[in-house]
């Protein structure tokens, strides 16, 4: 099975397509195992998918996109869709990075990091994970310093995403240190 394959098909039906399952996500994101499997099943590729293949689809990733609990999976980040997940709000660490292209860099200054298709702003814990998200859009990255306990202190709402993705509602420029 491939399994790259099948994070991106379950990201995209819980980050930003549920309806197009059938699935309705709950408060916090999640949805019955069994339901996403029943629908995933109905195409030729994950036809015989089981709860072990979503098990191993997680385990083997490099990065900590879905998470299992009690019967039912998540999307930890990324979602886009209309109904705001509701994140459990925490303290961030002093400082974290955010990765993106050096043309939004002038729009990022004026306006702050805003969340843009997805429902928050995503940071991470450190400089490799930041420059990887931001190579994505741009061969050569630019990394953004977020002064995080700071903007916290003075009401910036953060959120934990996974152990390396935190979010954010936003984040004003005053905040960020520009290389
Ligand atoms: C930029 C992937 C103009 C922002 C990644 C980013 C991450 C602005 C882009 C996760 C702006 C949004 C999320 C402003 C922010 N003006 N541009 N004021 N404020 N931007 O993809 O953070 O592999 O929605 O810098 O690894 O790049 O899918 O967010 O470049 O963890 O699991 O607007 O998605 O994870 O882009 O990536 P995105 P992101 P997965």
């Amino acid at each position: 099975m491939d399994y790259q394959e099948l994070s991106k098909e379950v990201s995209y039906a819980l980050r930003h397509a549920p309806w197009e399952y059938e699935l309705e996500l709950d408060e916090n994101g999640w949805v019955e195992i069994d339901q996403l499997l029943d629908s995933l099943r109905f195409s030729s590729e994950w036809q015989h998918i089981s709860e072990v293949d979503l098990n191993t689809m997680i385990a083997k990733s490099e990065k900590k996109r879905h998470e299992i609990s009690n019967g039912k999976i998540r999307a930890l980040y990324g979602h886009s869709i209309p109904h705001k997940i509701i994140k459990e709000a925490k303290e961030p660490p002093e400082i974290l990075y955010h990765g993106t292209a050096r043309y939004f860099v002038p729009l990022i200054k004026e306006k702050g990091l805003i969340p843009k298709g997805r429902q928050y702003v995503h940071l991470s814990v450190d400089v490799g994970t930041a420059l990887q998200v931001g190579k994505r859009r741009d061969e050569k990255p630019v990394l953004l310093k977020v002064n995080a306990k700071n903007a916290w202190g003075e009401g910036v709402n953060f959120y934990l995403g996974n152990d390396k993705v935190w979010l954010a509602d936003q984040i004003p420029s005053k905040y960020i240190d520009f290389e």
